[in-house]
Parts: structure tokens; C-alpha cells; sequence
């Protein structure tokens, strides 16, 4: 009955339906993972072995929970290394479990850094074990939190994992995770707002997909007839072939915010130029901010109505108001929506249309990612974007069929997250095609642990953007562009990045023809299927172009 508290922690994650653990060693509570046979991915450093855990909870909504370790205490190298995995978490509300050593009784101080403070600023809730009878109490908790509410990471410091305590003292049984659903008062209003507004807008964000409410939110768009933007974060929540979806970012969704007298805005934090658009005219429009806490209510824009709670509760609640007001609301509300919509989403979208079927040399970059959507079966794959112009391009213009199809991600966008959120898609989903789309200074920070794909047969493809330099975001940082003096680094001209990566073992290519996009692709995408990972290098020209964010500008 009395086991040790390393052991006492696994058994639980166990009994929380975790099935394996991404560490960078050492963490003391590694060998009771190894003896209590929970799988663990070792990746190559402490930052990706929090990213691809936080990752995992992305792709997976928190359905399942995402579990790293990496190494604390008073020697908490490891622990300043995954700082910036966790910031990223933190930033973004991913619902990740890290665990650590903690310091020991009697070692406090004993450091210039300060593992407790460092740790408060970047989770939803630090939870130091200072008794081993706790273990139960310290992993309710951390459920609790990462399954109720705003989601964002829990770092758990564990002392000493060698103590030992009555199991049986305090049977665990697994955290349900609960919702909260709006005050009906609240949804009423909210509709009495909507149905006066003569141009509503939807705004979409993440918690819709953590929420599981990407279906309500179409019922509720297609119920009112009412176009939607989604954030780069949320990109998925509403299926982008369907007539009312209007973009992620570009021309159109300025058009459309513009024009907006309402937004309703639904599971968003609504933080301008975070990645993300400023509300033009905010004064003048009615922001009525659904979300699941008030921690963004009245931040940045004054907020005219709040409904808090889940975003599904809260969608369904809305729809089951509005279907009460037979006759003044549905579809019939304005009939030319559609077609609005669309003559926008054609007008903004032309000239990228035109370059995917481009077959000038070296390859525009949007030929890459239009025959990758043609490749793809887009209700059965998963690709996401780096840092820099593969993320500003393919948020742009990569239809999203279904959720998590496409992770966006980055409130702040920390380089070499791509990998990291492939490897958890394969993860999450086998049977799925798993494509990373990279630049240069994105793969640079993923070398060190392609290793990790081979020993684990993870068979995705990186496809890397090879053009010469770092472009970053506005109109490049080559040239006359914004950064003139650090964009250079060697390009395909000097090092030949597949024979590289060839050796490692992955299978590789270097494309330079147009019209060998979709052959390689195929290929690649192929011997993925047996296990094997592979990385492209296309040969690209420096083309910095993409849908704006409202406010922004070029930088
Ligand atoms: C960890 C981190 N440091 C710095 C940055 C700033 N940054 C954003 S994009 C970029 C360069 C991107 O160049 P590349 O990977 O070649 O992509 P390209 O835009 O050329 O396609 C840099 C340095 C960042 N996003 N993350
Ligand atoms: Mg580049």
C-alpha cells in the first residue's frame, strides 16, 4: 500500500488516460514512467519536450491532456531551457502538464534562480508537493485546472519523489473537468443586440475548438445568416469552404471589420496585433465579448456585453434564444450574404490564386502550398506553419476543412514550434498526413532533434521554404526591407540541406521545377505511411507577400 511519490504520480496520469510522456532527462519522476511502463518520447531538449506535450493538448482540444518532465531543483538547467516552451504555453492557453524536481526542504535559496517565481509568471498554477501524502490532492488539482476554465499550463515541482505514502489513504479517481453556462439574462441581451445590428460580425477564437463547439458555432452563423472571421488561433473552428466563412486575415476580413457595426465575439481574447487584428472604429461598434472568464472583458476596447461561460454552452444558449424569436430572426435576416462573402473573398484571394498555379522559377512559394492543398485529403491531414512568412502566407490562403486540420498558433510565435506541434499531431491522429512548413531559421532550431523522428518511425515531412534568408513578416528583411543587415544566411546555392538531413536518414528531395511539387509531395507524403520521415527542400524565390492584420500595417 505504501508506495513512492514518483510512483504514485505515474499511477495516476495513468488513471487520467495518459499514454506517454515527452521528457528531456532527468526528472526523478522518469524511472517510475519507465517501471510503471508509460511510454515516454525523448526529445533532444528540454523546450521541445514541452512543445510537443503542449502541442499535443492543442491538436487534441485538451481532450487529452498533454505530459511532459524535464529536469528542476537546484540544478534547474533544464527547467531554464523548457522557460521558453512553457512562455509559449502560457502566451498561447495551452492546457499542459509539466513536471519537474522541486528544491528540497532545507535547499531554498541555495540559487541565484528562484524556480518558484520563475515558474508563477508562465502557468496557470505552480503546485509545489511539500508532503508526499498531497500526491493525490496536488494531481487533483492540476486536472481541475487543466480541464475547467481558461486553459493554460500546470507545473508541478516535485522535491522529493523518493517519499513514500498510504496509497490508499486518499484514493484517486479521475478529474471530470467542469463548465460553466451563461447567465440567461445575459444571452438575452446579447440577442436583443444581435437582431438590431445591421452588419454583425462573428469573430471566432480558440475556444470554440477547446470547447468542442465548432458545429454549434456553424449552427449559430448558418442561423443568423452572419459572416465569420476566425483568429490565426481558432483557424479550423468553421470550415473555410463554407459560403459565410470570410478569412483569417487579408483584405476581405478588413472589409468586413470595417463594415462591421457589431462583433460578436465568441472564445477570443481579443488582443490587437498579437498576431491578430485591431478592431478599426471600436468605439463606434458594439463588441460583445463571449468568453469563458472575465480575464479579457474591457481589455484593450471596452466591451458593450459580456456573456461568460463555455463557448458551447454559450453558442447553444444563444441559438436556442434567437430560434424562440421566430420571425425575427434566421436566415431570411439579409439574403445577399453569401454572395457578399464570396465576391470579397475572390477580389482579396486573385492574386494569390494566381501564384499557386505559377510556374515561374524559382517557385513562388504559394505554387508549394496550393498543390499541398491539392496533395492532402484536407479532412484527414494536419499542417502547420514557422515562424515568419510561412505562417503569414498559409493563413492567408490554406483552407482549413476541419478542426485542428491546420494548427495556427502564436500569440507570440517562437521558432521550431512546427515540429514539435507535427510530431503531436502524428501523435494525436496516426493515421493523418503530418506536414511542417518551415523557413530556414525555423529548421535551423529543429535540427537537433530530426533524431527523434527516425528512433520513434514518426513519418511526417518538413517542407522547407529554402529561400536564402530570413523574411520575418512585413516586406522582408532582405534588401531594402525592414532588417537589411540580418536577414542573410547560407543558401541553397552554398549548402544542400537534403543531402544534410539525407544523412541523418530521413528521405529527402531538393525541388526546383514547379511542375515537381506534387510528384514530391506525393512521394514523400507516401513513405511517410511506412514510418519514415521526409523533408523537401523547395527552392523558392524571396516573395514577402500576404493578408494584412487590420491596424498593422507593413512593418
Ligand atoms: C524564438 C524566436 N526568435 C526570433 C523570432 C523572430 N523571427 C520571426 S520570423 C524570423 C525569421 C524567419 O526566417 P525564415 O525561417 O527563413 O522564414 P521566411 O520568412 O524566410 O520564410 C525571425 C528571426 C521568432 N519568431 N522566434
Ligand atoms: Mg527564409
Amino acid at each position: 500500500m505504501t508506495i513512492d511519490v514518483a510512483t504514485g504520480i505515474v499511477r495516476i496520469l495513468k488513471e487520467e488516460g495518459v499514454g506517454w510522456v515527452s521528457t528531456f532527462p532527468v526528472c526523478r519522476v522518469n524511472n517510475a514512467l519507465g517501471r510503471e511502463g508509460v511510454p515516454m518520447l525523448m526529445m533532444r531538449d528540454d523546450r521541445y519536450a514541452v512543445a510537443v506535450a503542449d502541442a499535443f493538448s492543442r491538436i487534441t482540444a485538451g481532450a487529452r491532456i498533454g505530459v511532459c518532465t524535464f529536469q528542476g531543483g537546484v540544478n534547474a538547467a533544464g527547467m531554464q531551457y523548457a522557460y521558453a516552451g512553457m512562455a509559449q504555453a502560457y502566451e498561447d492557453g495551452s492546457p499542459v502538464l509539466c513536471i519537474t524536481d522541486g528544491v528540497p526542504a532545507g535547499a531554498s535559496g541555495n540559487s541565484q534562480y528562484d524556480v518558484a517565481s520563475a515558474m508563477k509568471t508562465v502557468s496557470k498554477w505552480f503546485g509545489y508537493l511539500d508532503k508526499p501524502e498531497r500526491t493525490p490532492e496536488i494531481m487533483r488539482r492540476a486536472f481541475t485546472m487543466l480541464r475547467s476554465g481558461r486553459p493554460g499550463p500546470v507545473i508541478l515541482a516535485i522535491p522529493n519523489a523518493p517519499a513514500k505514502y498510504d496509497e490508499t489513504a486518499d484514493p484517486y479517481r479521475a478529474v471530470k473537468g467542469w463548465k460553466s453556462a451563461p447567465d440567461p439574462a445575459d444571452v438575452r441581451t446579447a440577442v436583443d443586440q444581435l437582431l438590431a445590428a445591421r452588419n454583425p460580425l462573428i469573430y471566432a477564437g480558440e475556444g470554440v475548438i477547446y470547447a468542442g463547439a465548432a458545429e454549434d458555432l456553424k449552427a449559430l452563423a448558418e442561423f443568423v445568416n452572419v459572416p465569420v472571421i476566425t483568429t490565426l488561433k481558432a483557424k479550423g473552428a468553421f470550415p473555410e469552404d463554407h459560403p459565410l466563412f470570410v478569412g483569417v486575415r487579408g483584405d476581405q476580413v478588413a472589409h468586413y471589420l470595417n463594415k462591421s457595426d457589431l462583433i460578436l465575439v465568441v472564445g477570443s481574447s481579443l488582443s490587437p496585433l498579437r498576431f491578430s487584428h485591431a478592431i478599426p472604429d471600436a468605439a463606434k461598434k458594439t463588441i460583445i465579448h463571449c468568453n469563458v472568464d472575465e480575464l479579457h472583458i474591457n481589455k484593450m476596447y471596452p466591451t458593450a456585453h459580456a456573456v461568460i461561460g463555455d463557448a458551447r454552452l454559450t453558442l447553444q444558449a444563444l441559438r436556442q434564444e434567437l430560434s424562440g424569436r421566430a420571425g425575427t430572426a434566421g436566415p431570411a435576416r439579409v439574403n445577399n450574404v453569401a454572395a457578399e462573402v464570396k465576391a470579397a473573398r475572390d477580389q482579396a484571394l486573385a492574386r494569390y490564386r494566381q501564384v499557386m498555379v505559377s510556374d515561374e522559377k524559382p517557385i513562388n512559394p504559394y505554387r508549394v502550398y496550393g498543390d499541398l492543398m491539392k496533395v492532402l485529403d484536407l479532412h484527414n491531414s494536419f499542417v502547420t506553419h514557422e515562424s515568419g512568412n510561412t505562417r503569414d502566407q498559409l493563413s492567408t490562403v490554406f483552407d482549413t476543412l476541419i478542426p485542428r486540420g491546420f494548427l495556427g498558433w502564436g500569440n507570440v510565435s517562437t521558432l521550431g514550434f512546427s515540429l514539435a506541434a507535427a510530431i503531436a499531431a502524428k501523435k494525436a491522429f496516426p493515421g493523418r498526413a503530418s506536414v511542417a512548413v518551415t523557413g530556414e531559421a525555423g529548421l535551423g532550431y529543429m535540427l537537433g532533434n530530426l533524431e527523434v523522428l527516425l528512433r520513434e518511425k514518426l513519418g511526417i515531412t518538413v517542407v522547407h521554404i529554402s529561400n536564402g534568408g530570413f523574411a520575418g513578416y512585413g516586406p522582408g528583411f532582405w534588401g531594402p526591407g525592414h532588417d537589411p543587415f540580418t536577414h542573410q544566411v547560407m543558401g541553397p546555392e552554398e549548402v544542400d540541406m537534403s543531402k544534410v538531413i539525407g544523412a541523418l536518414g530521413f528521405h529527402t528531395e531538393r525541388v526546383s521545377e514547379p511542375a515537381e511539387v506534387i510528384p514530391a509531395l506525393r512521394r514523400a507524403l507516401d513513405i511517410n505511411t511506412s514510418g519514415r520521415p521526409g523533408y523537401i527542400e523547395f527552392i523558392c524565390c524571396q516573395y514577402p507577400v500576404y493578408g494584412q492584420w487590420v491596424g498593422r500595417g507593413a512593418e
